[in-house]
């Protein structure tokens, strides 16, 4: 694998037929987790910058420093940049990398949740608490105890409980932890541990929080993705096997898991009837978009239902210059979702 060529797009015309514009110009966002604290509407992305660091299939070039927080009071509305959230020099435990977020809400506390690569090169997970949504926020010294891997996602299910969805393969690490201890072998191999094509593909974990959701209640648990005859997707099924970036929400009483294919570039999504599935394959949110990730948030504001995801038209095809957009998702009858074109305008 390679860094995708952009040279045969024409960033005008992609442009005019994109759905929606970057939410902002003035910094480069990616990994849009949305939720609505309240009343208003707070955005905790990535903030992708050029560190100068090589492409390569281990995202050594997604070398990100801080987190900024996002919002605005309806969508379509301004929005409001709120400076820097948390950045990793006033995280102990963290020396580099911070990757996507995700941010909740209890009894007034706001929680940062957030991956970043320890001193010994281990992505972990960690979380900083704040009195506003917006922060500043004071990281824990310690990342949460059994955390690994990368993308958390926090899910407030309707009796109170929380719970982390996260996990991402190759440079997101989650192979190397396959026999429950992390696997340093050829550490410049993306794809070493990988299951072979015709073996099970990795599976997303889940973690109850503690109820203070500063550490996980319980050691994490695989989440298992079905096919139509319900069997595990395959390790070779690319066009539909988790990779990285999983989101969980709830509509009709049902509990959808969303996530990213990686390297076919697809935001999928599964259904279950419970927070630790098992979720059933049903199909795309999301055909790729310009740049190599694809990843996104999915959140109810009033009566409609709106996917936030990020692309790097705005970098004209720099992988690891994304930005953060917005369009409203639509669900059919039978409660799957209408597959979104984003250059479909
Ligand atoms: O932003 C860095 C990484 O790229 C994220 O953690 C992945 O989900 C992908 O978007």
């Amino acid at each position: 694998m390679s860094e995708d060529s952009v040279d045969h797009i024409d960033f005008n015309d992609l442009n005019k037929k994109a759905l929606s514009k970057p939410l902002v110009k003035h910094i480069y966002t990616a990994d849009p987790s949305t939720h609505v604290f309240n009343g208003k509407i707070y955005i905790y992305p990535s903030h992708d910058i050029d560190a100068g660091e090589a492409f390569d299939d281990l995202g050594s070039h997604f070398a990100m420093e801080d987190y900024h927080v996002l919002s605005m009071d309806h969508i379509g509305g301004e929005v409001v940049d709120h400076g820097v959230a948390l950045h990793v020099k006033d995280v102990p435990w963290a020396e580099k990398q911070m990757w996507a977020p995700d941010a909740n809400e209890k009894d007034g506390i706001y929680y940062l949740f957030f991956p970043a690569k320890d001193y010994e090169g281990i992505f972990r997970i960690g979380v900083a608490t704040s009195h506003s949504p917006s922060g500043p926020f004071i990281p824990q010294y310690e990342a949460i105890k059994d955390s690994f891997s990368i993308d958390p996602a926090v899910f407030k299910d309707n009796d109170g409980s929380y719970y982390m969805y996260f996990g991402g393969l190759w440079g997101g690490q989650l192979q190397r932890w396959a026999t429950g201890s992390f696997n340093a072998d050829q550490p410049e191999i993306p794809t070493a541990f990988i299951p072979h094509d015709r073996e099970a593909a990795l599976l997303p974990m889940v973690a109850k929080m503690r109820n203070d959701l500063l550490e996980f209640e319980e050691k994490p648990k695989e989440i298992e993705i079905l096919d139509e005859n319900g069997n595990l997707l395959l390790a070779g099924d690319h066009d539909r096997r988790f990779f990285e970036a999983a989101w969980l929400h709830k509509h009709n009483g049902n509990y959808y898991f969303s996530y990213s294919t990686g390297d076919t570039h697809f935001i999928c999504y599964a259904i279950g009837e419970s927070p630790y599935g098992p979720f059933y394959y049903k199909g795309r949110v999301l055909t790729p978009v310009v740049g190599w990730t694809s990843h996104h948030s999915i959140c109810k504001i009033g009566d409609k239902t709106y996917l936030f995801y990020h692309d790097s038209s705005l970098s004209k095809g720099v992988t690891h210059l994304r930005s953060v957009k917005v369009t409203e998702i639509n669900y059919l009858d039978d409660g799957t979702i209408k597959t979104i074109d984003p250059y479909s305008g």
